[in-house]
């Protein structure tokens, strides 16, 4: 039998003297091993051998796991001939109550012999992509921007005929890639364009995205499911009005396909919407998706009672470079290696792209103020920073 695990993943292998065979012994720690908290952190496989664990102690286990947001899978071999107060086949149940989903018991003493896993890619992890990558921060509809943008950024399409249809084909002689930062959609003139010029150039392999908090609600409205129709999303409802359904499902599938967050280039730049923290990077869970999509949940209260959410980048200490919008600046701004640049398009700013790994700020002036009256946050002062 092959079991499957998430790559991260925290696996206790109990109700044995010997481990066996089919594990690789350097994914292999001890509970006392003070290398076990960095393992977790990291989000590397790890395995952990404890013969006769209270129940309590398997408890414990599950919340370190859920601390370090990892999946957490109980492996047993249970002996019915010696039932063990601990390690027993009524164990799964118990578990399962207590909220540990992945539990696998067994008294076959061959099938446990026989074994076989195979790891689960992260989605979050792209670290073999390379790049060069644009990464452009929140559209919101403004797709004549977005073009320029596209233009002055180099990319160049294509147009063939075929049975009588034009069919655009982007390439950048450099060979650079995109990365949307999320917030494609809601407050400008033309959602539903940008939305099919994205999905276009995901099609084509020359784009990622994450997920932002608009494109999050867009989807549920999509889906279906009861949502308040405001901040501009009743100009993305209107935009798509009387689209076809095929288009309408293509967002959805889009949209629903989209992670919390990227890493990319061996661990060496992070894309994501509103901010992520150093322990969070490569890993998914519910919580990080939160963190990702509608930033660091807060104390603190905006003039309109909804809680602000931006000030993860001033604590960050990572060692990637994380590349983020969701606030809207003047300026793109780097502090503590993060960088947002969502400077504001749609409220009539700029749409930015930042070249990676060239560090370099490219822009194009927002047409027109679509969405006016949304104060840009300058971090500077707010943080009381020096220049
Ligand atoms: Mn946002």
């Amino acid at each position: 039998m092959q079991l499957s695990f998430e790559e991260d993943a925290l696996i206790l292998i109990t109700g044995t003297e010997h481990l066996p065979e089919w594990i690789q012994k350097n994914d292999v720690t001890g509970i006392e091993d003070p290398k076990l908290s960095g393992r977790l952190e990291k989000g590397l496989l790890t395995f952990l051998h404890l013969v006769r664990p209270a129940f309590d102690e398997i408890m414990k286990l599950a919340k370190i796991a859920k601390r370090n947001f990892v999946p957490f899978h109980v492996l047993g071999k249970v002996d019915r001939n010696n039932p063990d107060k601990v390690i027993n086949l009524k164990m799964r149940k118990k578990l399962r109550r207590q909220g540990v989903k992945n539990v696998y018991l067994t008294d076959d003493k061959k099938g446990w012999d026989n074994l076989s896993y195979s790891l689960k890619k992260k989605h979050t992890r792209m670290l073999d992509e390379h790049g060069p990558l644009d990464f452009i921060g929140d559209v919101h509809g403004c797709y004549d921007e977005l073009t320029a943008l596209l233009n002055k950024l180099g990319y160049l399409a294509s147009e063939t005929i075929i049975n009588g249809s034009i069919h655009k084909r982007y390439f950048h002689p450099q060979k650079r890639k995109l990365v949307f930062l999320g917030d494609m959609v809601d407050r400008g003139p033309a959602s539903d364009k940008v939305m099919e010029l994205i999905l276009e150039l995901n099609n084509q392999n020359m784009a990622y995205a994450v997920l932002g908090n608009h494109d999050e609600k867009f989807l549920r409205y999509l889906k279906g499911n009861p949502v308040t129709v405001n901040s501009g999303l009743e100009e993305t409802i209107s935009q798509v009005e009387g689209k076809s359904e095929e288009f309408k499902n293509n967002i959805i599938c889009f949209l629903k396909s989209l992670p919390s967050h990227y890493v990319f280039d061996n661990g060496n730049v992070v894309a994501v919407h509103a901010g992520i923290r150093e322990d969070m990077q490569g890993k998914d869970s519910r919580e990080i998706k939160d963190y990702c999509v509608f930033g660091e949940p807060g104390e603190k209260k905006k003039y309109d009672g909804l809680p602000e959410r931006r000030d993860w980048g001033r604590n960050y200490r990572g060692k990637a470079k994380v590349v983020y919008g969701h606030t809207p600046v003047k300026e793109p701004f780097w502090v503590n290696n993060s960088i947002d640049i969502d400077s504001g398009c749609v409220f009539g700013g700029k749409l930015t792209a930042l070249r990676y790994p060239e560090n370099e700020l490219i822009s194009v002036n927002s047409f027109d103020p679509y969405y006016p009256g949304v104060d840009f946050v300058d971090f500077r002062k707010e943080w009381n920073l020096q220049d």
